[in-house]
Protein backbone atom coordinates (compact mmCIF):
# COMPACT_ATOMS: atom_id res chain seq x y z
CA UNK A 1 0.00 0.00 0.00
CA UNK A 2 1.39 3.53 -0.81
CA UNK A 3 1.39 6.13 1.75
CA UNK A 4 -2.05 7.49 2.45
CA UNK A 5 -0.84 10.59 3.22
CA UNK A 6 -1.34 14.03 1.21
CA UNK A 7 -0.36 17.91 1.84
CA UNK A 8 -2.33 20.22 -0.52
CA UNK A 9 -1.77 24.15 -0.66
CA UNK A 10 -4.20 25.75 -2.79
CA UNK A 11 -3.88 29.77 -3.58
CA UNK A 12 -6.24 31.97 -5.37
CA UNK A 13 -6.89 35.63 -5.24
CA UNK A 14 -9.24 35.19 -2.79
CA UNK A 15 -8.38 32.91 -0.01
CA UNK A 16 -4.71 30.49 0.47
CA UNK A 17 -5.31 26.68 2.04
CA UNK A 18 -3.08 24.16 3.16
CA UNK A 19 -4.83 20.78 3.99
CA UNK A 20 -2.93 17.79 5.41
CA UNK A 21 -4.46 14.50 5.98
CA UNK A 22 -3.06 10.91 6.96
CA UNK A 23 -5.99 8.55 6.56
CA UNK A 24 -4.13 6.20 8.47
CA UNK A 25 -2.40 7.70 11.51
CA UNK A 26 -4.32 10.34 13.71
CA UNK A 27 -2.44 13.10 14.74
CA UNK A 28 -3.23 16.21 17.03
CA UNK A 29 -5.59 18.20 14.71
CA UNK A 30 -4.52 21.27 14.13
CA UNK A 31 -7.63 23.69 12.63
CA UNK A 32 -7.15 27.40 12.07
CA UNK A 33 -9.82 28.86 9.73
CA UNK A 34 -10.04 32.55 11.09
CA UNK A 35 -14.16 31.65 11.41
CA UNK A 36 -14.60 30.45 14.94
CA UNK A 37 -17.81 28.18 13.91
CA UNK A 38 -15.80 26.60 11.03
CA UNK A 39 -13.08 25.84 13.29
CA UNK A 40 -15.16 24.12 15.91
CA UNK A 41 -17.12 21.92 12.83
CA UNK A 42 -13.50 20.68 11.15
CA UNK A 43 -12.21 19.86 14.99
CA UNK A 44 -15.27 17.57 15.58
CA UNK A 45 -14.77 16.16 12.06
CA UNK A 46 -11.07 15.82 12.95
CA UNK A 47 -11.89 13.99 16.19
CA UNK A 48 -15.05 11.76 15.36
CA UNK A 49 -13.59 10.63 11.95
CA UNK A 50 -10.10 9.91 13.45
CA UNK A 51 -8.12 10.58 10.29
CA UNK A 52 -5.12 12.81 10.71
CA UNK A 53 -6.40 16.46 9.67
CA UNK A 54 -4.62 19.45 9.70
CA UNK A 55 -5.74 22.82 8.27
CA UNK A 56 -4.84 26.48 7.73
CA UNK A 57 -6.73 28.98 5.13
CA UNK A 58 -6.67 32.76 5.72
CA UNK A 59 -8.95 34.85 2.80
CA UNK A 60 -10.92 37.52 1.84
CA UNK A 61 -13.62 37.51 5.17
CA UNK A 62 -14.06 41.22 4.90
CA UNK A 63 -16.22 40.18 2.43
CA UNK A 64 -18.35 37.44 3.96
CA UNK A 65 -17.39 34.13 4.66
CA UNK A 66 -18.38 32.70 1.65
CA UNK A 67 -14.90 31.86 -0.56
CA UNK A 68 -12.98 30.51 2.48
CA UNK A 69 -15.87 28.33 3.41
CA UNK A 70 -16.03 26.98 -0.33
CA UNK A 71 -12.60 27.03 -0.81
CA UNK A 72 -11.81 25.13 2.07
CA UNK A 73 -14.29 22.02 0.64
CA UNK A 74 -12.66 22.32 -2.32
CA UNK A 75 -9.02 21.36 -0.44
CA UNK A 76 -10.67 19.18 1.37
CA UNK A 77 -11.52 17.29 -1.42
CA UNK A 78 -8.38 17.47 -3.66
CA UNK A 79 -6.75 16.00 -0.43
CA UNK A 80 -9.24 13.37 0.45
CA UNK A 81 -8.92 12.24 -3.51
CA UNK A 82 -5.37 12.29 -3.71
CA UNK A 83 -4.49 10.18 0.06
CA UNK A 84 -7.09 7.65 -0.89
CA UNK A 85 -5.18 6.84 -4.23
CA UNK A 86 -6.41 3.84 -6.23
CA UNK A 87 -8.48 2.56 -3.36
CA UNK A 88 -7.29 -0.51 -3.20
CA UNK A 89 -8.15 -2.36 0.18
CA UNK A 90 -10.68 0.07 1.40
CA UNK A 91 -14.10 -0.80 2.50
CA UNK A 92 -15.65 1.69 0.12
CA UNK A 93 -19.13 2.91 1.91
CA UNK A 94 -19.64 4.33 5.52
CA UNK A 95 -23.04 5.62 6.81
CA UNK A 96 -23.45 6.79 10.30
CA UNK A 97 -26.79 8.03 11.93
CA UNK A 98 -26.06 10.98 15.07
CA UNK A 99 -27.69 12.46 17.48
CA UNK A 100 -26.46 15.32 18.75
CA UNK A 101 -29.38 16.52 21.85
CA UNK A 102 -32.74 17.21 19.59
CA UNK A 103 -30.78 17.01 16.44
CA UNK A 104 -30.52 13.44 14.63
CA UNK A 105 -28.55 13.45 11.13
CA UNK A 106 -27.89 10.47 8.73
CA UNK A 107 -25.02 10.91 6.53
CA UNK A 108 -24.52 7.89 3.69
CA UNK A 109 -21.34 7.31 1.43
CA UNK A 110 -19.93 5.92 -1.28
CA UNK A 111 -16.17 6.96 -2.11
CA UNK A 112 -17.10 6.17 -5.83
CA UNK A 113 -15.58 8.43 -7.45
CA UNK A 114 -18.49 9.89 -8.74
CA UNK A 115 -19.68 13.34 -7.40
CA UNK A 116 -22.84 13.22 -6.01
CA UNK A 117 -24.79 15.74 -3.30
CA UNK A 118 -27.69 15.07 -1.67
CA UNK A 119 -28.31 17.89 0.74
CA UNK A 120 -31.54 17.15 2.65
CA UNK A 121 -31.04 20.20 5.74
CA UNK A 122 -33.41 22.13 7.23
CA UNK A 123 -31.25 25.08 8.53
CA UNK A 124 -33.00 28.05 9.42
CA UNK A 125 -31.98 31.72 8.58
CA UNK A 126 -29.81 33.05 11.53
CA UNK A 127 -28.90 36.95 11.00
CA UNK A 128 -26.09 37.00 13.36
CA UNK A 129 -23.06 34.61 13.45
CA UNK A 130 -22.17 32.45 11.06
CA UNK A 131 -24.45 31.80 7.98
CA UNK A 132 -25.66 28.51 7.96
CA UNK A 133 -26.33 28.49 4.49
CA UNK A 134 -22.16 27.30 3.47
CA UNK A 135 -22.57 24.16 5.15
CA UNK A 136 -24.17 23.09 1.77
CA UNK A 137 -21.48 25.30 -0.19
CA UNK A 138 -18.89 23.09 2.23
CA UNK A 139 -20.20 20.21 1.39
CA UNK A 140 -21.04 20.95 -2.61
CA UNK A 141 -17.39 21.68 -3.03
CA UNK A 142 -15.90 18.79 -1.17
CA UNK A 143 -18.16 16.24 -3.30
CA UNK A 144 -17.27 17.63 -6.19
CA UNK A 145 -13.49 17.39 -5.65
CA UNK A 146 -13.23 14.50 -3.85
CA UNK A 147 -15.35 12.12 -6.51
CA UNK A 148 -17.69 11.26 -3.29
CA UNK A 149 -21.45 10.42 -3.26
CA UNK A 150 -22.72 12.01 -0.15
CA UNK A 151 -26.54 11.81 1.57
CA UNK A 152 -26.78 14.39 4.20
CA UNK A 153 -30.13 14.23 5.67
CA UNK A 154 -31.23 15.65 8.61
CA UNK A 155 -34.05 13.65 10.45
CA UNK A 156 -35.06 16.21 13.48
CA UNK A 157 -33.45 19.37 14.88
CA UNK A 158 -34.05 22.72 16.54
CA UNK A 159 -30.83 24.47 17.07
CA UNK A 160 -29.25 25.40 14.38
CA UNK A 161 -25.61 24.95 15.96
CA UNK A 162 -26.72 21.19 17.10
CA UNK A 163 -27.99 20.62 13.62
CA UNK A 164 -24.70 21.42 12.09
CA UNK A 165 -22.41 19.15 14.64
CA UNK A 166 -24.72 16.18 14.31
CA UNK A 167 -23.83 16.97 10.54
CA UNK A 168 -20.00 16.98 10.50
CA UNK A 169 -19.97 14.54 13.62
CA UNK A 170 -21.85 11.97 10.94
CA UNK A 171 -20.04 12.64 8.21
CA UNK A 172 -16.63 12.05 10.13
CA UNK A 173 -17.74 8.71 11.16
CA UNK A 174 -19.03 7.44 7.64
CA UNK A 175 -15.63 8.70 5.91
CA UNK A 176 -13.73 6.73 8.93
CA UNK A 177 -15.83 3.78 8.01
CA UNK A 178 -15.29 4.22 4.30
CA UNK A 179 -11.61 4.54 4.00
CA UNK A 180 -11.08 1.93 6.37
CA UNK A 181 -7.79 -0.10 4.63
CA UNK A 182 -7.57 -3.72 5.15
CA UNK A 183 -4.82 -5.67 4.28
CA UNK A 184 -6.54 -8.62 3.64
CA UNK A 185 -8.53 -7.06 0.74
CA UNK A 186 -6.16 -6.32 -2.18
CA UNK A 187 -8.73 -5.58 -4.29
CA UNK A 188 -10.49 -2.28 -5.72
CA UNK A 189 -13.87 -2.41 -4.28
CA UNK A 190 -15.49 -2.63 -7.78
CA UNK A 191 -16.88 -5.30 -10.20
CA UNK A 192 -15.61 -2.76 -12.83
CA UNK A 193 -11.93 -2.99 -11.34
CA UNK A 194 -12.08 1.07 -11.05
CA UNK A 195 -12.96 3.92 -8.62
MN1 LIG B 1 -20.67 22.90 19.77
Amino acid sequence: MSQRKVKIVRQTKETCISVEINLDKCFVSSVSTTIGFLDHMFELFAMHSGIGFKIKAVGDTHIDEHHLVEDSGITIGQALKEALGDKKGIIRYGHFLLPMDEALSYVALDLSGRSYLSYDVDIKFQKNGFNYDLIQEFFCALVNNAGITLHIKMIKGRNNHHIAESVFKAFGHALSRATLYSKSKKSIPSTKGVL
